[in-house]
């Protein structure tokens, strides 16, 4: 009896427990064998050892039960532990990766002016020389050619190539490829001969070109007051326009934002940031690009992606923009899946 009972406890797993279970308890097994055996006893010894029996198969088949029960309830933890989840863990994982603040302030630029009416165009970044400079009212050894710390590249077809010192190019050739109203905007690379704490020599810009019949300086002016209040969330953030020269342009304006130049908190201060240069654009550039300067007028500006970005974030320094510093990558990207709102926080 106790060497059954062992043998039951000892199972291991429950398809040895139904072995143990046929071996005694089945059609042939011991107890069912000893149990066909009375009938060859006297009546009196047949029902002592007939109560006998059935008392150990009873006693059995309960230990086996108990038995199947633990092995079950053992098998049901084991896959409970195999199987756990850890809840703490990030819901996406981190590998996933986050946006630039460069592709992220280009995406905020695009879905103000967007809203606005602007179509986003693009160019090459290897441009003729015409394009970059002599449309835009540049001429061969103008002093403003000094500014732009020109990559020049070998000619083509007899033809100057330069990388692209502004994004003004994708402008001229919209204005030559389409005819006016024109509403543009052109984020993108541009690259200077520069390289310091504030200067990259690959950086990037955006600008915007509107033509129609009547623009004026005041649709200027509203455009780019209501651009600058939505991007940096700030519905009475002060601006400033101030008298410039730029060759493409004329009158040319630079455009100061207010703010604390000791915190670098922007919209409070009374301290004045110089934060991008506008203007309306010159009859020479509108005539260079075939558009009657009598019939078309418009107004242009360009700032700098980068730099807006830094001072809407507080990023100190240029350099990490291009360093793939996966820490720094994850500490100033933007969640693929953060979408972009036409006002950051604007009330
Ligand atoms: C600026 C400032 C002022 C500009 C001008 C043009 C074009 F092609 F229409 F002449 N595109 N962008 C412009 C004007 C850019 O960036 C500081």
């Amino acid at each position: 009896m106790n060497e059954f009972i062992d043998r039951i406890a000892a199972a291991g797993d429950l398809r040895a427990l139904d072995a143990v279970r046929v071996e005694l308890l089945g059609k042939s097994g011991a107890i069912t064998q000893q149990l066909k055996q009375l009938g060859s006893l006297d009546p009196e010894a047949r029902r002592a050892r007939g109560a006998e029996l059935n008392r150990l198969r009873d006693a059995l088949t309960a230990a086996v039960e108990a038995r199947k029960q633990a092995l079950e309830a053992a098998e049901i933890a084991a896959r409970i532990a195999a199987e756990r989840i850890d809840v703490t863990l990030p819901p996406v994982p981190d590998v996933v990766g986050s946006i630039h603040p460069v592709s992220r302030t280009i995406e905020e630029i695009v879905a103000i002016l967007g809203a606005m009416g602007f179509a986003v165009a693009e160019g090459p970044d290897i441009e003729s020389d015409w394009n970059n400079f002599g449309a835009l009212n540049i001429p061969a050894h103008h002093p403003a050619r000094d500014d732009h710390d020109t990559f020049y590249l070998a000619a083509q077809d007899g033809e100057a190539r330069v990388l692209r010192t502004h994004t003004s190019p994708v402008q001229i050739r919209t204005m030559l490829r389409e005819p006016p109203p024109i509403r543009v905007i052109a984020p993108g690379r541009t690259f200077r001969a520069d390289h310091d704490a504030t200067h990259s020599p690959m950086f990037h810009q955006c600008e915007a070109l509107a033509i129609d019949r009547d623009i004026t300086l005041g649709h200027l002016k509203g455009c780019i007051i209501d651009f600058l209040r939505a991007f940096f969330g700030i519905a009475s953030l002060p601006v400033r326009f101030r008298a410039s020269y730029f060759p493409f342009t004329e009158p040319s304006m630079e455009v100061d934002i207010g703010w604390n130049r000791r915190s670098g908190e922007i919209g409070a201060g009374g301290d004045w940031l110089e934060i991008l240069g506008s203007g309306m654009v010159h009859p020479n550039v509108l005539a260079n690009c075939g558009i009657d300067p009598r019939e078309w007028q418009g107004f242009a500006f360009g700032m700098g992606v980068e730099r807006l970005a830094m001072l809407k974030h507080g990023i100190a320094d240029l350099r990490p923009f291009y360093e793939s510093d996966i820490r720094w990558l994850r500490h100033y990207g933007t969640p693929a899946c953060a979408p972009v709102t036409l006002h950051e926080g604007v009330a």
